[in-house]
């Protein structure tokens, strides 16, 4: 992507929100007449969105974004049509603002695609099955049946499920579906931070059991959430699959300035860094301590694995960030790490 184009998106990003404003208001799209600033702040957001895309030159990151805001306003009642309205004058902002506009093309192309949306749908359509394990778990996490979620949880492993399984199965997608069903306005935040207390206090409860059978296979990983990313759950599962798999592993959680990373690879001798983002916005960040890593000679061993939302989405934006490898989910990334280290 040229820095160009960037640079000047930048700079005239204020001009084009002025443009789309003076274009829309009248017309009654979305709300712009109810909620003028609620729609500059979201016109707002999209030429960020599209800029961080852009300084990562990928436009899938885009059409990702632009599938979830359309699913989320969707469900706020807005039509459809009225988000692509708004992207249509957004582009014609951006190029009565800027000289070369070609290479965000393929950004608005390939956001298209997003508008053609499924049907709203209720919420017991979206779920598992009732009679499933991972159904059941998410109905007692959305009904706030705290002990019904631990008992399902408890139970199911005392019967020989395997924490992996639980894992992969049960808490991943169920998370996965309590954000969806925010997102579409099913829950509350409320019950979207109880779920997600609820899942960590089981995987607490699982914790002492991950270390059974293990043979500890020599070597050592950190897993981070990157900065402000306050997602941590998804690498505390990857940090807990390198421990059932033999290695010796450190979970730092999220807020790590880099110079406290630096300072912990110092202090340990660690094979491996686990990084992992679940917002684009925080890519930036994960980009600076990757390179601040990568700048100093002595971590040249340390192999820096990264995952996350963002990376799932585009599979090439790993090599952009200078990292060794990335992989889908936890699972994947035990693979990874041992064709790295030669374990079979
Ligand atoms: C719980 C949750 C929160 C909690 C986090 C608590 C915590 N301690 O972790 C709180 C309440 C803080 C939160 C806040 C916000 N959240 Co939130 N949150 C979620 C939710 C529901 C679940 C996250 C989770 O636990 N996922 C479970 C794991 C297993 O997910 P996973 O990505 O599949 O992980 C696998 C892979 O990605 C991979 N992987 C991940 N990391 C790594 C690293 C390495 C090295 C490797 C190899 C692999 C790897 O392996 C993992 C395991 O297999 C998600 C929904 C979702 N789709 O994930 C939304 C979600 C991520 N949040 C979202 C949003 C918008 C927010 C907020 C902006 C607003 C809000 N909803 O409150 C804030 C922003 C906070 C911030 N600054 O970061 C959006 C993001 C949308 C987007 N396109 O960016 C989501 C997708 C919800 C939605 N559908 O709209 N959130």
């Amino acid at each position: 992507m040229h820095n160009h184009t960037i640079e000047q998106l930048k700079s005239k990003k204020q001009a084009i929100v002025k443009f789309v404003m003076d274009k829309s208001s009248g017309k009654k799209i979305g709300k712009v007449d109810l909620a003028p600033d609620l729609f500059e702040r979201d016109v707002n957001y999209i030429l960020d969105y599209l800029i961080q895309s852009a300084e990562f030159n990928s436009p899938l990151l885009f059409a990702d974004f632009t599938a979830w805001l359309t699913d989320l306003l969707v469900n706020l009642k807005i039509e459809p049509d009225h988000v692509r309205l708004s992207y249509d004058f957004i582009r014609e902002g951006i190029e009565n603002h800027i000289d070369h506009t070609g290479i965000l093309e393929e950004y608005f192309e390939l956001s298209r695609e997003a508008f053609n949306l499924s049907p709203i749908l209720d919420m017991e359509t979206m779920l598992a099955p009732e009679n499933d394990l991972q159904g059941k778990y998410i109905r007692h996490l959305v009904n706030g049946d705290r002990h019904l979620a631990r008992n399902l949880i408890m139970d199911a492993f005392h019967s020989g499920k395997k924490i992996k399984d639980i894992y992969m199965n049960v808490f991943a997608p169920a998370q996965r579906m309590i954000g969806y069903l925010w997102q579409t306005n099913k829950i509350s935040v409320a019950q979207e931070h109880y779920a997600t207390a609820v899942t960590q206090l089981i995987m607490s409860e699982l914790y002492p059991h991950i270390f059974h059978d293990t043979q500890f296979n020599g070597l050592k990983m950190a897993g981070v959430a990157i900065g402000s990313e306050l997602h941590e759950l998804a690498i505390r599962m990857v940090t807990d699959f390198f421990e059932m798999d033999g290695w010796d592993t450190y979970f730092y959680g999220a807020n790590m300035p880099v110079q406290s990373i630096m300072k912990t690879l110092d202090q340990g001798k660690f094979d491996l860094l686990a990084l992992s983002v679940t917002m684009m916005v925080h890519l930036n960040e994960m980009k600076k301590i990757i390179t601040e890593i990568r700048r100093q000679e002595r971590f040249k061993t340390v192999k820096i694995l990264v995952g996350g939302n963002p990376l799932n989405v585009d599979p090439n934006l790993w090599k952009t960030l200078g990292a060794d490898g990335t992989a889908k989910n936890a699972d994947l990334a035990i693979n990874v790490a041992n064709t790295w280290f030669n374990i079979s």
